[in-house]
């Protein structure tokens, strides 16, 4: 990821997307290998610090009984539960003191996959200068997927570091990165 880290420029913004316990070995919806991905995270968050790049992370934030768990005819099993310590960004993430944190899942009447659905993103972003978001988290065929998609339909540029990534499915984040590529975003680390 050395290379990628040296072309961070004024106007880049660094999203990381969920990299919570709930994701992470031991959370309540592991995905497998998602710590592996924590180093390099780090190594970004600091270079963004270095080249004075803002940082934004999201949250998946789910009020108990929330529409996506299975519970209640969803997909998930319960997971991320608001304030609860599973629901905590992972401990090993190392996220600067003037992080902009973006929560997302809390609606009752619908699950929110994207951190654009909802939340007026895009609209701070733009308040902040950004043009091009480097992305990284969890996961890759989930919340990054949405959120990605997201931010090219809202006209900012992606650049998804691949190591710093992990899907709950294969497959899906197979084919979620071909999805992406073909709507524009770059692939970092490939
Ligand atoms: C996510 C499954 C359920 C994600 C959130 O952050 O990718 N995945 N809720
Ligand atoms: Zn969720």
């Amino acid at each position: 990821m050395k290379t990628s880290l040296q072309e961070l420029q004024q106007g880049d913004g660094l999203l990381i997307i969920d990299v919570q316990n709930c994701f992470s070995a031991g959370g309540s919806l592991a995905i497998e290998d998602a710590d592996a991905i924590i180093p390099g995270v780090n190594a970004i968050i600091e270079a963004a610090l270095r080249e004075g790049i803002p940082v934004y992370a999201s949250r998946d934030w789910h009020p108990k009984g929330h529409i996506s768990f299975r519970e209640q005819g969803g997909e998930w099993p319960p997971h991320c539960i608001a304030d609860s310590n599973d629901a905590h960004f992972h401990p090993d993430l190392n996220l600067p003191e003037d992080v902009v944190i973006i929560t997302k899942g809390v609606r009752f009447d619908q699950d929110q996959n994207s951190v654009f659905d909802g939340t007026g993103f895009a609209e701070r972003l733009r308040r902040d200068g950004i043009k091009r978001l480097w992305v990284a988290g969890l996961a890759l065929d989930v919340c990054v997927f949405a959120s990605v998609m997201d931010a090219l339909k809202e006209g900012f540029a992606v650049k998804l570091l691949l190591q710093a990534t992990r899907p709950v499915n294969p497959a899906a984040g197979d084919e979620a990165l071909r999805k992406m590529e073909e709507a524009g975003a770059k692939i970092i680390g490939n």
